[in-house]
Order: structure tokens, then C-alpha cells, then sequence
């Protein structure tokens, strides 16, 4: 008998050793906001889909708030392997591929219903640009609309000049540099302590990072300005994908299908609670002005053609396809 435990313990361990793919593997899933965030919260249920639909075959183990690596590094770590798969704000790498940018061109597509549209146009495009890096796109899910965050009451872009102004891709660089603001980079989960070194005092985002950032306990107003819907991509690791059994596969795919219907409902339920938890929390929250929101939508034309001007006849191709819509 202990001689027969013996050679199946050796057969087990030269069948793992020959056919890493029959062992049980285990997908560590990097994502960079709170733990607490409806992205992280969809990431964790879209992850328990897949570890339950397996039956522990293919393990997903989420680490939310850039604990396992920073937002900024997680698109590497999974093109490069060192993480099977992650999450990733996209338009945070525009400066890459224009099409990563396509969710971020201001007053381009405003509502949850245009931004869907936008991305059914740009999806291909998308997927295509990635599968070019290594990458294999699984499921996206949007932020809410975005708006503006300040300490101080804002009329026209000309209050903005001379301000610290935290940025998390190229389209909020751009609008820091265009109202002559000092654009910074910076993670959402180093925001609340760039507000508080003073590092950063104004930034554009959803109402969810300000909720999630407490951003409250430091500036005063939110702009409702709607200015786009930017997005979070969950995407693997080419060669991870294509070690995995078909049957696998199919179940990744059904569990990413779920995470992305799940995800836009949560986001257009939650939009409304966050502006409401940040006006109960002491900010203002109100539409911008007349002349603040004209000047942005003045920058959000500027930038538009500057996307179509680096995005080339692909760009075009996907914003002539969502105006037809
Ligand atoms: N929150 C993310 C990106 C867009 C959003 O609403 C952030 O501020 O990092």
C-alpha cells in the first residue's frame, strides 16, 4: 500500500511537472482602486465566478488598492507576465495608442447610454490594440460622468490658473495644460494624501473617487460638468489564455459577460448616491456655469481634433460609426 501512495504521489508529481495545465492554477488579479469600489466589488464576484464555475481548477485572487502592483504598472506586469491578469484604468495609456483615449475625449459621449455606444463603436479597435500587446480583453466597465473637484468656487476656467491639478491620463493633462493649471500624476489611492501634503487641490473625476477618497475633508465644490465616462478594462495575459483548457475559457468568458453588465448597472445606481454622500458631507455640489462649461466644452473641441489628428483613419472610423448610431 505505501509503496502504491508512493508511485502516484510520483506519477502526480510528474504529471504536474509535464502538464502544467492540469493542475489547479491560481490567477493573481492585481486592480488599483479601494477594495470597497464597485469595480474592485465586481472584480471580486466576477473572480468567486470563475474559482466556483472551475470548481477551483482556475483560482482568481483580486488584490484591490494597487497592493499587489501600482494602477500605473498593472498594464506591464500583465503584458510581461508577472501577472496573469489585471485591471486597468485604459485611457491611462493613450499616450500608447490613441484608441486607449477614445473614452476620454471630453463632451464627446456624456451619458451611460453614449459612452455604451461609443465603446460597441470602438470595442474591435480596442481589442485589436491590446491583443497587440500581449493582452486579452475580457470585460470593461465605466466610472461615472465626470466632474470637478476645487477648494474654491469656480466661474470660468481663469480661476483654475496656477493650480495644482492631479491627473490620471493624457485628456486630464491636457485640460490641466490648456486652463494653464500644474498637472500631477497621481494614483486615486494616493489621492487623499496628495490633497492633504497639498501636493494636489483640484482634480477631475467621478463622484465615486471623491466618495471613496473622502475627498471632503479637503476641498469644497463639485462641478457636475459631465465631461466623459472613462472606463476600467480587465484583460489577461496572452499566454496565461492560451494555457487554459477550452472549457475554462468559456467560463472566464460567461463570468466576464456577467462582470460587465453587473458593473454598468452598479455604476449608473451608484451615481446618483455619491454626489449625494458628497453634498452630505459639506461640498456643493452643482452644474458649472454657463461660462465654465462652454470654456471646457472650448477645450473639448480642441482635443477632439487633436485625438482624431493621432488616431488617425481608425479614430475616425470609430467616431463616425457612434455618430451614426
Ligand atoms: N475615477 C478614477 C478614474 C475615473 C474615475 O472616476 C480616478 O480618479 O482615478
Amino acid at each position: 500500500m505505501k509503496r502504491l501512495y508512493a508511485l502516484l504521489a510520483t506519477t502526480a508529481i510528474a504529471a504536474t511537472a509535464i502538464s502544467p495545465a492540469l493542475a489547479a492554477d491560481k490567477w493573481d488579479m492585481p486592480m488599483a482602486y479601494s477594495a470597497t469600489n464597485y469595480h474592485s466589488e465586481n472584480g471580486a464576484k466576477f473572480a468567486k465566478c470563475v474559482t466556483d464555475g472551475t470548481a477551483g481548477k482556475l483560482k482568481i485572487v483580486t488584490h484591490p488598492g494597487g497592493s499587489l502592483f501600482g494602477g500605473n504598472d498593472i498594464k506591464r506586469a500583465v503584458q510581461t507576465g508577472q501577472a496573469p491578469i489585471g485591471e486597468r484604468l485604459i485611457s491611462a495609456h493613450a499616450n500608447e495608442k490613441a484608441i486607449y483615449g477614445v473614452d476620454s475625449i471630453p463632451f464627446l459621449a456624456t451619458s451611460f447610454k453614449d459612452s455604451q455606444k461609443l465603446w460597441m463603436a470602438a470595442l474591435n479597435k480596442v481589442k485589436a490594440a491590446l491583443d497587440a500587446d500581449n493582452l486579452v480583453y475580457l470585460y470593461a466597465v465605466p466610472w461615472p460622468p465626470q466632474g470637478l473637484y476645487t477648494k474654491k468656487d469656480v466661474n470660468s476656467t481663469t480661476d483654475l490658473k496656477g493650480v495644482k491639478f492631479r491627473a490620471y491620463n493624457a485628456a486630464t493633462a491636457r485640460i490641466a495644460a490648456l486652463a494653464g493649471m500644474v498637472p500631477v500624476q497621481i494614483e486615486a489611492a494616493e489621492l487623499s494624501q496628495a490633497l492633504a501634503t497639498g501636493v494636489a487641490e483640484s482634480f477631475i473625476s467621478s463622484g465615486s473617487t471623491g466618495y471613496d477618497r473622502k475627498v471632503w475633508e479637503q476641498l469644497k465644490h463639485f462641478y457636475d460638468v459631465q465631461a466623459w465616462l472613462p472606463r476600467n478594462i480587465v484583460f489577461v495575459n496572452k499566454a496565461a489564455w492560451k494555457a487554459l483548457p477550452s472549457a475554462e475559457k468559456k467560463i472566464v468568458k460567461t463570468c466576464a459577460g456577467t462582470a460587465a453588465e453587473d458593473g454598468l448597472a452598479k455604476a449608473q445606481e451608484l451615481t446618483s448616491f455619491y454626489l449625494k454622500k458628497l453634498a452630505e458631507n459639506g461640498m456643493t455640489v452643482a452644474p458649472p456655469s454657463k461660462q465654465l462649461k462652454s470654456e471646457l466644452k472650448g477645450f473639448g473641441d480642441t482635443m477632439t481634433k487633436e485625438w482624431l489628428a493621432k488616431a488617425g483613419a481608425e479614430g475616425k472610423a470609430v467616431v463616425d460609426a457612434y455618430m451614426a448610431k
